[in-house]
């Protein structure tokens, strides 16, 4: 499939830089780098070249053009790419000339990949990847996105497809030729496929989300009583005064929000309005919304107030869980007190038990982040396909007719296709019929 119309656009930032990169992909790349007054270049090779305004041939730009002719492309169509200094000026006037050839059109966002995946560069994973990589912030992020670039995700879900396509072969055959030789352990061959996809994809689901977290950003909250320091901790730990410190008790109302880069790790830190009976109604609403994102968080700090140590209200102490790590502020205040266990001394205002503080965090954090050796899942989309697989399994499972079943298992390789952007069960179930052996 090759797409008649021919697209360009700028693919590295808009606004003034050293060296702008301008792309073409599609069938008359050829013609528009010779409209732009260049002889074509080597395949591959980076070759100097002078860019010319092919009514007057004025020079617009000494740079480099590169050519990668189909297939052997990022979009596996006929690609070229403009290295030109990345003056307004410059890149404007060679846009100009681009748009003024037959047969070349701006890209709109996101063509280029799209383009590479209708020529099977990339499935619909990797596509998704290199949109991560592009946005991505943190090193987490970035290896993840590289790695489900190169493939892992669609490793695994093709692979998963392909065998229950397979079963579902095996079962439309036991269901076609009822009377036909075979070998009884076909249908017992297919249900223990079956029950092996179901247990791969459950285990993958089971991950605590710790993929989409690193893409999405951990969700931290600072609860705590009134007055403990909340405030005072989101602005030491964000660098900067994002919300309001008083000595006045309800200070913060609504949730103020920061997001950071912490130790390589996406996170957005919240601070909320302290817990207590407040009889206001903004205030009330306030600690509805904190209670709410106490719920939502996938880690909590929860700080006491040192000053009316060692009295702990009530409402916080429900919150603390496995989830939670708890801290003491106003440390300054306090002499040496016995701590309850798992509980930090903390002073925001001389930096006592800071860095332990925040050691402690980053090894929290990290570890809710880790995903080990295998490729977690990363987006709600494919959370919500392996899903409905993993229901139409358990259908197929418990159908009373073979033919119910195999509807059920179609259904749940659609849901696999829908992955990685292969629909085509059809198509494919054709061609391990055709390899089944059932002696006809
Ligand atoms: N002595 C001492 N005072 C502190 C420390 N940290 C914060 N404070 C003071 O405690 C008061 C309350 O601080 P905030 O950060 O506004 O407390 P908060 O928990 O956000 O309070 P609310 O928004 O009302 O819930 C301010 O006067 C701070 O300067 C500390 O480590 N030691
Ligand atoms: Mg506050």
């Amino acid at each position: 499939m090759t797409s008649a119309e021919t697209i360009f656009a700028l693919a590295s930032a808009a606004g003034r830089a050293g060296i702008a990169v301008i792309r073409l992909s599609g069938p008359h790349t050829r013609q528009a780098i010779t409209e732009l007054g260049c002889a074509m270049p080597q395949p591959r090779k980076a070759t100097r070249a002078l860019f010319r305004e092919p009514a007057t041939g004025d020079v617009l730009d000494d740079g480099l053009l590169l050519w990668f002719p189909a297939p052997n492309s990022f979009t596996g169509e006929d690609v070229a790419e403009l290295h030109v200094h990345g003056g307004r000026a410059v890149v404007e006037s060679i846009l100009d000339v681009l748009s003024n050839v037959a047969g070349l059109r701006v890209a709109e966002p996101g063509e280029f990949t799209r383009r590479a995946f209708a020529h099977d560069k990339m499935d619909i994973t990797q596509a998704e990847a290199l949109a991560d990589l592009v946005d991505a912030e943190t090193r987490a992020q970035q290896r993840q996105a590289l790695r489900q670039m190169g493939g892992a995700l669609k490793e695994i879900y093709d692979d998963w497809r392909h065998r229950l396509v397979q079963a579902l072969a095996h079962l439309e055959a036991v269901i076609d030729f009822p009377d036909e030789d075979l070998p009884p352990a076909v249908a017992d061959k297919v249900w223990g496929e079956v029950d092996d996809l179901r247990d791969s994809i459950a285990q993958h689901l089971d991950d605590g989300g710790r993929g989409e977290r690193i893409r999405e950003g951990l969700m931290v909250a600072i609860i705590g009583p009134p007055n403990a320091g909340k405030s005072s901790l989101l602005n030491l730990l964000a660098r900067r005064e994002a919300a309001i410190v008083s000595a006045i008790p309800g200070t913060t109302r609504d949730i103020i929000e920061v997001h950071m880069n912490l130790d390589g790790y996406a996170v957005t830190l919240a601070d909320t309005a302290g817990l207590r009976e407040a009889g206001d109604v903004i205030e009330d609403e306030g600690i509805r919304r904190a209670k709410r994102r106490a719920a939502d968080a996938d880690l909590k700090i929860v700080v006491f107030d040192g000053a009316t140590f060692p009295v702990r209200d009530e409402a916080t102490e429900a919150l603390i869980d496995d989830d939670t790590l708890v801290v003491i502020n106003k440390g300054d205040l306090l002499g040496r007190p016995r701590l309850p266990k798992d509980t930090q001394l903390i002073s925001v205002k001389t930096g006592e038990g800071i860095e332990d503080f925040f050691a402690t965090l980053q090894a929290r954090i990290a570890a809710k982040s880790d995903t080990g050796a295998a490729m977690p899942l990363t987006r709600a989309r494919h959370r919500k396909a392996l899903e409905e697989c993993v229901e139409s399994l358990k259908r197929a499972k418990a159908a009373h007719l073979p033919e119910l079943a195999a509807e059920d298992l179609r259904l749940a390789a659609r849901a696999l296709g829908r992955l990685t952007g292969r629909v085509d069960v059809e198509e494919i179930l054709d061609v391990v019929f055709r390899d089944f052996c059932i002696g006809k």
